[in-house]
């Protein structure tokens, strides 16, 4: 097991948009081995989520824990949400956006498609933090940053937050 570094915002490889994974893929060894590095980075950095984009690999899949235990460990593999309904706002946080919290408003409940570790098509229903986190891991398959929600002057708050704190860490 390893460590892998995060991708932190402005780093322009956030922004890429992830391919779909090869089916195939799924069952080897490497990709497998991978799966556990993201879990081990997740509960270490600590998060309730991790997509692939932010370590630099720009499949679309990640790993995601959202119980209390972190006895739940979920992989979701070429995601897509086939059914959402209602409204919710979370404060949430990004392990590429550092020391940032802010409210964003997302779907309530969602239904997603995905593989599973084995690469068998799985459905599932999500609702609360679990659909927050499930969409929020899927935005970053898609290169996008729950700060691109905030309003341009919020936006630049932030931005220059993260370069005071950068400034302090130097
Ligand atoms: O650890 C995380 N917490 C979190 C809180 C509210 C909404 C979303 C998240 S995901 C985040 C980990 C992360 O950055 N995943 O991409
Ligand atoms: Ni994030």
């Amino acid at each position: 097991m390893a460590m892998l570094p995060i991708l932190e915002f402005p780093d322009p490889r956030l922004r890429t948009k992830a391919a779909e994974v090869d089916v195939a893929e799924v069952g080897t060894a490497a990709f497998q081995q991978l799966l556990d590095d993201m879990f081990q980075t997740m509960y270490e950095a600590p998060g309730i989520g991790l997509a692939a984009s932010q370590v630099d690999v720009h499949q679309r899949f990640m790993v995601v824990d959202v119980s209390e235990e972190k006895n739940t460990p979920m992989v979701f593999i070429n995601p897509q949400v086939v059914e959402k309904s209602g409204g919710q706002v979370y404060q949430e946080g990004c392990l590429s956006v550092p020391g940032i919290f802010a409210d964003v408003t997302r779907a309530d409940a969602i239904v997603v498609r995905y593989l599973d570790r084995q690469g068998q098509p799985q459905e599932l229903a999500a609702d609360s933090l679990l659909a927050v986190c499930i969409q929020h891991e899927m935005d970053h398959l898609d290169g996008k940053l729950f700060i691109d929600y905030l309003s341009p002057l919020k936006r630049e708050m932030v931005r220059k937050k993260l370069a005071k704190q950068r400034k302090q860490m130097a």
